[in-house]
This record gives structure tokens, C-alpha cells and sequence, in this order.
């Protein structure tokens, strides 16, 4: 029996990393970001949809990520790593967002 308790848990584990995975999406319209304090866990995806005709950035203020959000473009970030995150636009200092990402 012990055989099949291994197989199990092995099944388990196969199945529990992809349905905890989600997909946040985060839009940017006349210089805000939608969404002020996302919830995240690591492992998901966060997803900024920018709909100015001006890029904007979404960077990291303890330096984790620097995304750069090119003009009607969506750009995709894996969250890697646990924490929270204050993150801003480099070109528009006034947006300000929060990324809480749980381990
Ligand atoms: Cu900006």
C-alpha cells in the first residue's frame, strides 16, 4: 500500500500547481492603473493592459521587476517571489499601485 499513498501524492501535487495559478489583469487608462492593492500569490500572472497612447512602467520599488508597458500593448509578469510590492510608472511618478503576493 505504501506504493499507491506515493502515487497519490505525486498526483496531487501535478494537479495542485496549475489550478492555483491565475491570471490578473491590471489596465491602465489616462494614467491610472485600474486595480490600487492586487492580491497575488507566487506563481500567478499579472497581466497590464495599457490603453494610453503613451508607454508607462510598472516598477518594482524594492527593484524585483522593472516592466516596461509599451503604448496599446499588454505586457505578462510570473510573480516569482513572495512580498509587498509598492510599484509606480517611472515616466508618471504619480501612479502608484501595491502588489501584495503571498508565498
Ligand atoms: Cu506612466
Amino acid at each position: 500500500m505504501p506504493g499507491r499513498t506515493l502515487l497519490a501524492i505525486a498526483f496531487a501535487g501535478l494537479l495542485s500547481v496549475p489550478a492555483h495559478a491565475a491570471t490578473i489583469q491590471i489596465t491602465i487608462d489616462k494614467l491610472v492603473y485600474n486595480l490600487g492593492t492586487v492580491h497575488a500569490k507566487v506563481g500567478d500572472t499579472v497581466e497590464w493592459v495599457n490603453k494610453d497612447v503613451f508607454a508607462h512602467t510598472a516598477t518594482a520599488r524594492n527593484g524585483d521587476w522593472d516592466v516596461t508597458l509599451p503604448p496599446k500593448k499588454t505586457v505578462k509578469l510570473v510573480l516569482k517571489k513572495a512580498g509587498t510590492i509598492d510599484y509606480y510608472c517611472r515616466f508618471h511618478p504619480n501612479m502608484k499601485a501595491t502588489l501584495t503576493i503571498a508565498p
